[in-house]
């Protein structure tokens, strides 16, 4: 029985296009998800109704870590499309934990959804818009009807977010969108993130 959030036994794990190991946990009778390690800029399930999230910063013009990645294998339409995105105040295009769409131009998906999480900072409750970040990327691919959806570990590079915390965060939200969408998948690009999550998920799905 693989309802309730268990996860399939190791033996049923499958391997990812990068080779690496990839586990299932079962959200609902309709939905999955799936953490695996790996390059977000190769992921993609169908191309025509999938989306990875781009951990970007409010200008949302592109940076270091995933997002010089995402945007260096986009192509530089993706930044002209960024740049029609108004201004909500100088700028600013998207607002810690808010979201914004574009098409995904030479990426493998058809959508980059755009999200910023905290600079970790205990006085301004990081936790909260790590969860903003994480829900609005949510609803707004599903307002696009996005199928399948990718994240990194929004925050957990230049922003300096723990893991362990991050990760709680994560696969909790996740959890509240458990029957929007067919795949939900963490591509984590280290073995410490990878593990985390894994760890993770496992207490807060394997009920
Ligand atoms: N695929 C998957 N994960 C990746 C990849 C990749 N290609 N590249 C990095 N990661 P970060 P943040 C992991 O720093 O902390 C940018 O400059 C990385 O190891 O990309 O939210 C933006 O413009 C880490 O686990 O995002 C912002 O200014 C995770 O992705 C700022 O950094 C997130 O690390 C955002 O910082």
């Amino acid at each position: 029985c693989l309802s309730g959030g268990r996860p399939i036994p190791a033996r049923f794990s499958t391997m990812s296009g990068g080779g690496e190991a990839m586990v299932e946990f079962q959200l609902s009778p309709s939905s999955v998800l799936k953490i695996q390690k790996g390059d977000i800029t190769r992921w993609s399930v169908d191309g025509s109704s999938d989306a990875i999230v781009n951990p970007a910063n409010e200008r949302m013009l592109g940076g270091g870590g995933a997002d010089g990645a995402i945007h260096d294998a986009a192509g530089p339409e993706l930044r002209a499309a960024c740049y029609k995105v108004p201004e909500v105040k100088p700028g600013v295009r998207c607002p810690t934990g808010e979201a914004r769409i574009t098409p995904g131009f030479r990426l493998p998906v058809s959508h980059v959804i755009h999200t910023v999480g905290p600079i970790y900072d205990m006085r301004k409750n990081p936790e909260a818009s790590l969860r903003n970040a994480y829900r609005n990327s949510l609803r707004v691919a599903k307002e696009n009807n996005i199928q399948y959806i990718a994240f990194t570990a929004i925050s957990c590079g230049v922003y300096g977010y723990p893991y362990d915390e991050a990760a709680t965060v994560a696969i909790s939200t996740v959890k509240e969108f458990a029957n929007d969408f067919k795949e939900v998948h963490f591509v984590l690009f280290s073995d410490e993130v990878y593990n985390v999550w894994l760890r993770k998920a496992n207490e807060l799905l394997h009920k």
